[in-house]
């Protein structure tokens, strides 16, 4: 039996009182698809089926360099996050799946923490290693890189760390291992630029052996930042050469928030789908770099573009086509709970945009090379508002309609604000 956190009768009461104007706005939406051909609850049925991961670290308030705000109530360990993240599946029932990050949600006992969970109506997703910060005790420091650092003994500690990740998550019932370094330069000459690429590779190539059958590594490149010159894992480019070169097992991972300015990231989508290699995720949203801001909340239509890329994939699938879907966000102004609900939520809306594209239609179009009509058979789904169809398939899942509303009734921040020691620097990352 699920113990989830908030009071089911409160969910019932406020679904009871949206109810009527919901199964109104659902009735007029499907009679307007029904004229373009669309069964509305086909749609809801494949909404239904959509799930993104949400990450642990995301559950605490997020900051910058400059200073962090945490909030009163904030998780301050992984069992305190599992709870954040379960009030987020009983509310919008797309996150059934947690990604841990290690050292930071280390415990002693992971057949428990399995356990405790699913008890919460969670399972884990994949797991993320860390060999970007130092940890107390540790015996090589990582200031000088990690799977790429010219020391070898450093260099076979990170391995053996990304090793260990791989161990934790098959007790926790995972099955992918996400890899982002901060391995890089912030000056020219500082390391050769070659050279770093190999020492990556190699000790890149000693983790990926040990992977188990079912296990797939995924590469996570980013253009800066902790390294402003040069990293190692820099862009799409160097991540699917490093995965081709490591094997099949070995796949790209995409963060919307680490590209160059104005990048094409649908494209870069289609490009790694083409050779196999798409692999996962992360989604955020960025004005100007790895801003980690809330998903949809500066570019909706990119994310609405990125989901028709993945609807093509999804039509035409190659090397057993499974991407890993997380949201990575740093929730420095806002209650992460919420942000995380709304982007749950946003995500979701552009998949069921995607989902809407009369594919035939705009296929048609692109033979022809009729490029207004392909432009609208985007457009169209674009500017459908599928709310109703979310709404529809939260509620009978078990979720509230307006979750935001639900939540602040529930109270649950302020009561865990009671219960919890206050943070230090909290859960989230800076
Ligand atoms: C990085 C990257 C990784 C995430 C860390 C916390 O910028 O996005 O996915 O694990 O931040
Ligand atoms: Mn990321
Ligand atoms: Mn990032």
């Amino acid at each position: 039996m699920t113990e989830f956190p908030i009071s089911s009768d409160l969910i019932g009461t406020r679904n009871h009182a949206h109810r009527e104007a919901l199964e109104d706005d659902y009735a007029a939406l499907g009679r307007k698809l029904a004229r373009a051909g669309i069964d509305i609850d086909t749609v809801k049925a494949k909404v239904a089926q959509f799930s993104v991961a949400v990450p642990s670290w995301g559950a605490g308030r997020g900051g910058t360099r400059f200073a962090k705000f945490p909030i009163p109530g904030e998780p301050t360990n992984i069992h305190e996050k599992l709870e954040d993240c379960a009030v987020i599946q009983q509310l919008g029932r797309t996150t059934p799946r947690v990604s841990p990050h290690f050292p930071w949600d280390k415990v002693s006992d992971y057949k428990a923490l399995r356990e405790e969970a699913a008890a919460l109506g969670l399972g884990f997703d994949a797991v993320n290693s860390n060999t970007f910060q130092d940890q107390p005790g540790q015996a090589h420091t990582y200031a000088n890189g990690s799977l790429a650092a010219q020391d070898a003994a450093t260099r076979a500690q990170a391995v053996e760390h990304n090793i260990e990740c791989i161990a934790i998550g098959r007790q926790l019932g995972s099955t992918d291992l996400t890899v982002w370094v901060g391995d890089g330069t912030n000056f020219p000459g500082q390391q050769d630029l070659g050279r770093s690429l190999d020492r990556y590779l190699e000790a890149a190539a000693q983790v990926y052996a040990a992977l188990p059958d079912d296990w797939r590594m995924l590469l996570e490149h980013k253009m800066f930042e902790p390294a402003f010159y040069s990293t190692v894992i820099s862009d799409w480019g160097s991540s699917i050469l490093a995965a081709q070169e490591l094997g099949p097992k070995a796949k790209c991972l995409v963060d919307l928030g680490h590209h160059a300015p104005n990048v094409n990231i649908e494209q870069i989508v289609a490009r790694l789908h083409r050779f196999g290699k798409l692999g996962g995720f992360h989604f955020n949203d960025s004005k100007y770099g790895d801003d980690d801001l809330d998903s949809g909340s500066i570019n909706p239509h990119q994310l609405f573009l990125v989901f028709n890329e993945l609807a093509e994939a999804e039509a035409n699938p190659r090397d057993g086509f499974n991407p890993s879907y997380m949201i990575d966000q740093s929730h420095n102004v806002t209650d992460p709970i919420e942000s995380m609900l709304s982007s749950a939520e946003t995500i979701a809306q552009c998949y069921a945009k995607a989902a809407l594209v009369d594919r035939a239609a705009l296929h048609e179009a692109q033979e022809a090379n009729d490029t207004m009509m392909a432009f609208q058979a985007l457009r169209r789904a674009y500017n459908t508002d599928v709310a109703p169809i979310l709404a529809m398939a939260r509620m009978e899942a078990g979720g509230a309609i307006d979750v935001l509303e639900a939540y602040r009734m529930s109270q649950y921040r302020p009561r865990k604000a009671q219960e919890r020691k206050a943070v230090g620097l909290g859960a989230g990352i800076v």
